[in-house]
């Protein structure tokens, strides 16, 4: 059983938000099509309370309930099984979408016979490295759509790193091109 998962398209991380990364509206399109080719499909939001030492690091995003935290108005939500947010104590990073805490993402997946699980979303270095390292981790066979995630490169050579990691620790590459035609 396969999974994909949709790594906080929030509008934070789009252009225009609080920690907009170049390009992030425009994967988009692309993550609309992926939801439609698999049976299951689970979504990430970073979620933060206003105060959390997250924000000693990062500019205030997501912060729960604003308008910043909701996902991006064109991403296409009907098809997502579960939402799971994370980030949501004042202690806590939540990086990883297997560190949510409405509902423990693994034993979601676990109970649905997943063992294949395939990652989109935002952003490349941070929640969706952490959440493909977890997923590896957890012991799922862990796919990246390359075409369907976007970096924040604080510094140039960031997002090639990150790539780098999770292709040695056994992620496998691939793009939408694969199954949407
Ligand atoms: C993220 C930076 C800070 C992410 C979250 O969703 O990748 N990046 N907080």
């Amino acid at each position: 059983m396969k999974a994909l998962i949709v790594v906080d398209v929030q509008n934070d991380f789009c252009p225009g938000g609080a920690l907009g990364v170049k390009d992030g509206n425009k994967i988009v399109p692309i993550i609309n099509g992926l939801t439609q080719e698999f049976d299951l499909v689970v979504a990430s939001r970073d979620w933060h309370p206003e105060e959390t030492v997250h924000f000693d690091n990062w500019p205030v995003h997501c912060v729960q309930g604003t308008e910043g935290a909701e996902f991006h108005p064109e991403l296409s939500t009907r098809k997502f099984d579960k939402v799971f947010d994370k980030g949501t104590g004042n202690k806590d990073d939540g990086y990883s979408a297997f560190e949510a805490t409405n509902k423990n993402l693994n034993e979601f997946l676990k109970g649905k016979g997943v063992d294949e699980v395939y990652i989109c979303g935002l952003t490349t270095e941070f929640c969706v490295k952490s959440t493909a390292m977890d997923a590896l981790s957890n012991g799922y066979k862990t796919f990246l759509f390359t075409d369907a995630i976007a970096p924040v490169n604080n510094e140039p050579g960031d997002e090639e790193k990150a790539l780098d990691d999770m292709q040695e620790a056994g992620v496998i590459f691939l793009t939408s091109k694969i199954v949407l035609r």
